[in-house]
């Protein structure tokens, strides 16, 4: 009986003390849930910050649609505002084909917008142009390379 007693008692000990083990096992686990992720997270969020460019990567969208109150009979979503690193891509929502001529950005200090956008067709997206890196406000003009000066656009970009 004795024994019995003694032998229960160590196994109450040993609950007990692999209890108190789980539970500290558990904060421990917990701490470093909480703290890794915290770092990591910073970790990553730096990097990002250290390899991106000024400004934000934001898809634009400029709507190309009829307009039967344009010269020509079509019109650009204008003026749209973006950020240097933005993607802006032209949707061609008319029933005609346009293409982006590049006009002279203001100030002309300012990088040059880069090669004009190739005709694309109704229906269809123009290929996407990456937005320069600016360091002040800047204004990127255009017009249709289909349609002429008539149908012209603007961009305004700020860094
Ligand atoms: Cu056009």
């Amino acid at each position: 009986m004795a024994l019995i007693a003694i032998r229960h008692s160590w196994v109450g000990e040993m609950t007990k003390h692999i209890s108190k083990i789980l539970i500290a096992t558990l904060a421990l686990v917990l701490v470093f849930a909480v703290y890794g992720c915290g770092g990591s997270g910073g970790g990553g969020n730096g990097g990002g910050g250290g390899s991106t460019p000024v400004g934000g990567n934001t898809n634009v969208s400029i709507p190309t649609v009829n307009n039967a109150a344009a010269p020509m009979g079509y019109s650009f979503n204008s003026p749209i505002s973006a950020v240097s690193g933005d993607t802006v891509t032209w949707n061609n929502e008319s029933t005609a084909p346009h293409g982006i001529t590049w006009d002279s950005q203001t100030p002309s200090t300012s990088p040059a917008p880069g090669a004009n956008i190739p005709i694309f067709q109704a229906g269809t997206t123009s290929a996407a142009w990456t937005v320069p890196t600016v360091t002040g406000a800047t204004t990127y003009n255009y017009h249709c390379t289909v349609h002429g000066v008539t149908m012209a656009g603007v961009i305004n970009v700020t860094p």
